[in-house]
């Protein structure tokens, strides 16, 4: 926990292709919503997309949801795990299917390179489901390095994406 400090702007990317992948990913903004010393700033549209990854999987949900939490980094980590887990989260084949994936994306300004942790997440800047909701919900943030989102949003593919119109995951 960040003692008499300010809360930190966070980017956590979310994604499930396994067992209703949307009431998934409902269900873990309302977990992520619940966390201790946290309030839920923002939550994209929801998207629909091409697997990245073993081809043969179903296409995934996506979405992205900004947080401003007085939670360290690695806090904030073991709780995203923990609702991982709680949702049926088992950690089997790389890049495979599964229920519930949160990725911590960003932490404020910093610059994370631990054995636990990279963030910015070392996908971010390539992966357009997480540039297009990111950029949903904060069109104008720059990541440490200095990219634009919406330069890198402008720039990535658009295949294999789509908006889910009328899908909300908030009640
Ligand atoms: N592919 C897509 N489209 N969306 C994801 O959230 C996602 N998550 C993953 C891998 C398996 C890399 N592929 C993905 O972890």
């Amino acid at each position: 926990m960040i003692k008499n400090g300010a809360s930190i702007r966070c980017y956590l990317g979310l994604g499930s292709n396994l067992s209703s992948p949307t009431q998934q990913l409902a269900e873990a903004v309302s977990a992520i919503e619940q966390l201790p010393s946290t309030t839920l700033a923002a939550v994209s549209p929801v998207y629909q997309s091409d697997p990245v990854g073993p081809e043969g999987q179903p296409d995934y949900i996506n979405t992205v949801v900004a947080i401003d939490t007085l939670l360290a980094p690695l806090e904030l980590l073991d709780h995203t795990q923990t609702i991982e887990l709680e949702q049926g989260r088992v950690r089997d084949i790389r890049w495979g299917p599964r229920t519930l994936d949160i990725d911590l994306l960003l932490y404020g300004e910093e610059v994370i390179s631990s054995e636990r942790l990279t963030v910015p997440h070392y996908q971010l800047t390539v992966r357009n489901f997480v540039l297009l909701p990111l950029q949903d919900i904060a069109p104008n943030l720059q990541l440490p390095t200095g990219e634009s989102v919406k330069e890198l949003a402008a720039n990535c593919s658009k295949a294999g994406i789509s908006l889910l119109e009328g899908v909300t995951l908030t009640r």
